[in-house]
């Protein structure tokens, strides 16, 4: 079906969570929603407070510009306006983005009478940007263990929290994290190098079916986990890694506050060497 038509035939009313049909209609290509409205207004208001936050701040080098969470004697309270105040402001409009983000997903998913795999997969995202600036701060006891909205202060908080650690790679969750990463991108090596093999044959030649890809893997390693197969893997994979990252930031400070290497001493304690 060309795509004009079946636009026609879906773009209809119905599936929205909240406000009926006030919201829902089109703007362009683009669906709106109840939403939609909602993500319009955190985004603005969020960045907004940004620019402003860096219009008060002593520099507009756009590496340099930086707008930190409360001090850590602040703890879980709310703080004057330049002392985290603006943070905090943010932080809320950057949730409220977000989950509005989301729940359009959700909205559009609804309306085409599709799975909801895709929001599933963009909250896996959220959780992992809620766990460092909500729920591991929380279990602290203080705001000022977030990191700060800057493009290199950002990555200073990193370097500085993970040699808080000593050396962050001794984390097991970390570990965990960065393999799922890894077979991640080697996943979607893979099948985009397999798709686009099976599409470009010599000049001339027909476009390969997928029972060449299924051969081609056979062939090569006895086993093809099959076309749907590499979705549901590549999905799987990428949500898990997003789950293991946000594992080891969370255990990191609220139930282990040493040194990663020294986490493995219960190899080393186990009574099996002999002295
Ligand atoms: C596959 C298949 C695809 C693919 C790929 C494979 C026809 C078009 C890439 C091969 C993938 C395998 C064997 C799994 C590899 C496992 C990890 C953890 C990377 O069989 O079916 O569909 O794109």
């Amino acid at each position: 079906m060309a795509m004009l038509s079946f636009e026609r035939k879906y773009r209809v009313r119905g599936g929205t969570l909240i406000g009926g049909d006030l919201f829902d209609f089109w703007v362009g290509p683009f669906y709106v929603g109840f939403f939609g409205v909602t993500t319009a207004f955190f985004s603005l208001l969020g960045t907004t407070m940004i620019v402003w936050g860096a219009a008060m701040g002593p520099t507009w080098n756009l590496w340099q510009i930086s707008i930190a969470p409360p001090d850590l004697k602040y703890g879980l309270n709310m703080a004057p306006l330049m002392e985290g105040g603006l943070w905090q402001i943010i932080t809320v409009c950057a949730i409220g983005a977000f989950g509005s983000w989301a729940l359009r997903e959700v909205e559009i998913c609804r309306k085409l009478g599709m799975g909801y795999h895709v929001p599933v997969a963009f909250s896996f995202a959220i959780l992992g940007y809620v766990t460092l600036q909500v729920i591991r701060p929380a279990l602290m006891g203080a705001w000022g263990h977030a990191f700060p909205y800057g493009i290199y202060s950002h990555l200073d908080w990193v370097s500085n929290v993970a040699y808080q650690y000593l050396h962050f790679h001794y984390n097991p969750w970390h570990m965990v994290a960065a393999s799922l990463f890894f077979a991640t991108t080697l996943a979607l090596s893979m099948h985009g190098g397999l798709v686009l093999s099976s599409t470009n044959p010599k000049k001339g030649e027909p476009v390969k079916t997928p029972e060449h890809e299924d051969t081609f893997f056979r062939d090569f390693i006895g086993y093809s986990v099959g076309t749907l197969g590499i979705h549901r893997l590549g999905l799987f994979l990428a949500l898990a890694s997003v789950w293991f990252a946000a594992m080891c930031i969370v255990v990191s400070g609220p139930f282990w506050t040493r040194g990663w290497p020294e986490w493995w001493g219960w190899w080393l304690n186990l009574p099996i060497w002999g002295h």
